[in-house]
């Protein structure tokens, strides 16, 4: 039988198969995917090969696992040079952003859009909880919604506690295959559980916030949408993996630089100091968003070439 991958604990999983039969299933033997090394072989939303174990207990083992169409994965929290993928197979990813309450920087979202683009996931963001927002946020909100929006990305706002906003985000869902990603505490699980009355999942008070450590959501989980289409859950994220990204091609992940490369004068051109740089010469110029080439500058300087 062929099956999806709901659910994955990295002992046990959750699949369904195409007719909508759920088991529990577990893994015999030892699985190498291509030459990814992760420390969870079989992630949400892999397509898998299942064979009954005990009808009774409505136990399958997992005995072939199908080519991934893409995935996204984040760095272990443990070992920074492993990926853990989150999720595979993805029509599309959205991040949830908060300008309070956590506050989501904008680095963390240029991450999450470089793995989105060398993932070739589309990606869409949500700033959610502008029911906390001043002045002061509101304007932030502005001015980072038209920066993402001048180089394609949607930006939408929503406050789940307000109602609003909320069905123009279910709209995006419909018929697709959504990662749902962010830090910890934005607000994923509760939007979830708006669109499943009958769902509560767990949720939790960020109130005296203090960033570190209140993952309330463990296991990256798939659900099957009411109105079409499935969304995945996942556990708040510190920071996402681009640990496969060469220095030099770092650009290509941002769309804005990505059009003006060939405008370089060298092919090699890293965008820092090199004379007849296109790119620099348009952040300076105001042609590409200043904060977004600061960004694109910082994380290059992250970025660890690989020693062959
Ligand atoms: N003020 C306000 N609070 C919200 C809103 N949406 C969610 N919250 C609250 O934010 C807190 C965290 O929400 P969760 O849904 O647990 O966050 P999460 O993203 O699933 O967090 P992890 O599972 O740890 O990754 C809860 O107390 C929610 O009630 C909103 O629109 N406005
Ligand atoms: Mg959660
Ligand atoms: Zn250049």
């Amino acid at each position: 039988m062929i099956a999806t991958v709901y659910k994955s604990t990295g002992s046990w999983y959750k699949v369904k198969t195409e007719t909508g039969d759920a088991y529990n299933a577990r893994v015999k033997g030892k699985f190498k995917i291509g030459d990814i090394t992760s420390t969870n072989p079989i992630a949400v939303g892999d397509k898998v090969k299942i064979e009954m174990e005990n009808k009774e207990e409505g136990s399958v083992v997992i005995n072939e696992i199908f080519d991934r169409k893409n995935y996204i994965t984040r760095q272990s929290p443990h070992n920074k040079n492993q990926h853990h993928i989150v999720a595979a197979n993805l029509d599309q990813s959205l991040l949830f952003a908060t300008l309070k309450d956590p506050k989501t920087s904008q680095g963390f979202i240029d991450r999450f859009l470089i793995a989105s683009e060398a993932y070739h996931v589309p990606a869409m963001i949500v700033f959610n909880k502008t029911d906390l927002y001043k002045k002061k946020e509101l304007e932030k909100f502005e001015e980072v919604s038209s920066i993402y929006n001048a180089i394609g990305y949607k930006v939408l706002p929503m406050s789940i506690s307000g109602n609003i906003g909320v069905e123009e985000v279910k709209v995006l869902l419909k018929d697709k295959v959504t990662l749902l990603t962010g830090h910890s505490g934005v607000g994923k699980s509760s939007f979830i559980n708006i669109i499943f009355p009958e769902f509560t999942l767990k949720t939790q008070d960020v109130s005296g916030w203090s960033g570190k450590g209140l993952h309330t959501t463990t296991f990256a989980e798939m659900f099957d949408l009411p109105f079409g289409g499935k969304i995945i859950d996942t556990p708040g994220l510190r920071e996402f993996a681009l640990m496969d990204i060469p220095k030099h091609e770092l650009s290509h992940y941002f769309p804005e630089m990505r059009a003006l490369i060939n405008d370089c004068q060298f092919n090699n051109c890293m965008h820092i100091e090199e004379p007849g740089c296109a790119i620099k010469s348009a952040a300076d110029d105001e042609k590409i968003s200043i904060d977004r080439y600061i960004s694109y500058r910082n994380i290059l300087d992250t970025i660890k070439e690989r020693s062959w």
